[in-house]
């Protein structure tokens, strides 16, 4: 029943025909990368915050494929090639190592991009903005919402993401430089009530100092990278449900959304999920009352992801990963708190106070994590021995 209703709504988006992105005709854009497409071939597609989405029909004699076009938001992926040349590699290197498995259609699993006929790049510059173009994977669905079952899918897939990219030779670069480096997050959080641009610190003394007060457990994973105790691998960075398709029968087809895949610590993808798929209540709950940790989806989500990163990972990112659902908590309430102080410049807010309730929200997150670390100790023990 969900899958229809996915579906209904992923057909209402595409019903409204869309020829023009920012004044420009749409189909010049795409005849860059080579496709001929008429303007009500061209629809929105899904509703991502980040970039702007097209469902492209090619109506080329011999070619009825269909594609994927996106304006690239340079004002957060400021270095447009670095973060293509990420994807490239990314992609190109889950698809040979698919291949050499023997995996059933292989080009399904991958994101595959097309190159400009002018320069050869995957991304076309107008002089304004960057466009790039994918080809569009058929029969597959996103999911809004978590169920442990589709927690445990979802921790496989990203799991299996990680190993497949764990042994990339090639060095990505940060296409947001220190995006979950939580020393420079709370260097940014110290300016902010510092600075006190917008004259909120005083009003909020008390969540700064519960913040403060737990900082430097906060670093525990950039303290032991100095010490060379922990690495960093290529993680995906931005590990929502929503960024999987899935088929009719509820399968993980494709991990999508790539542009925050960059070197980090294998917690980015187990702690972020979890930050945002585990919490019984809404990321800006008014009401702390109905933020909870959900075991449940924990559970499932662990045991997917061990299944396939278990072979990879050292014991002390798997000890360590209790510590990664704490870490993105305490992250995303240092980001929207620093983000109150400065006056509401980098998320989109619906009313004045919105960034301190999600600050207060995350911290009631962070509180019930804290509550149940040993359980969750006890859990991966039970999954790995570790
Ligand atoms: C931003 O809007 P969305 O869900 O794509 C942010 C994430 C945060 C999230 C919090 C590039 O992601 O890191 O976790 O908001 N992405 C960026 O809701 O800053
Ligand atoms: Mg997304």
């Amino acid at each position: 029943k969900s899958i229809e209703k996915q579906r209904q709504k992923i057909q209402i988006k595409e019903i409204d025909p869309c020829g023009y992105c920012n004044m420009k005709p749409l189909n010049e854009i795409v005849s860059h990368f080579g496709i001929n497409a008429n303007d009500n071939d061209i629809r929105h597609l899904g509703d991502g915050l980040i970039n702007d989405t097209y469902k492209v029909t090619s109506v080329q004699a011999g070619d009825n494929s269909v594609y994927v076009l996106q304006r690239i938001n340079h004002h957060i992926f400021k270095d447009v090639d670095k973060l293509q040349r990420n994807i490239e590699i990314v992609t190109r290197h889950i698809r040979c190592r698919l291949e050499a498995q023997g995996v059933k259609d292989p080009a399904r699993r991958s994101l595959r991009f097309l190159h400009t006929q002018d320069t050869g790049k995957t991304y076309h510059f107008d002089g304004e903005d960057y466009w790039r173009m994918m080809v569009f994977i058929d029969n597959t669905f996103t999911r809004k919402a978590v169920t442990p079952d589709n927690a445990y899918r979802t921790g496989t897939a990203f799991g299996e993401f990680q190993y497949m990219l764990s042994d990339i030779t090639e060095v990505l670069d940060e296409s947001i430089p220190d995006f979950h480096n939580m020393e420079f997050r709370l260097t940014q959080f110290r300016d902010a009530v510092n600075s006190d641009i917008a004259g909120r610190a005083s009003g909020v003394s008390d969540i700064i100092g519960e913040l403060e007060h737990r900082s430097e457990h906060a670093c525990l994973a950039e303290r032991l990278h100095r010490e060379g105790k922990l690495p960093k691998r290529i993680c995906h960075c931005d590990t929502k449900v929503d960024n999987i398709l899935f088929d009719q029968e509820g399968n993980v087809v494709c991990v999508i959304d790539l542009d925050t895949v960059m070197p980090s610590f294998v917690f980015s993808d187990f702690g972020d999920f979890l930050r945002t798929a585990a919490n019984t209540g809404k990321e800006d709950d008014p009401d702390t009352a109905n933020v909870e940790f959900n075991m449940d989806v924990f559970r499932q989500f662990a045991k997917g992801y061990l299944e396939s990163a278990g072979c990879f990972l050292t014991p002390l990112e798997i000890k360590l990963l209790p510590y990664a659902a704490e870490r993105f908590a305490y992250m995303q309430a240092i980001r929207f708190l620093t983000d109150y102080l400065n006056g509401d410049t980098y998320y989109k807010t619906e009313y004045p106070e919105h960034n301190l309730i999600r600050a207060k929200a995350q911290f009631a997150l962070l509180r019930s994590i804290e509550s149940k670390i040993d359980e969750m100790t006890d859990h991966i023990h039970n999954l790995t021995h570790v």
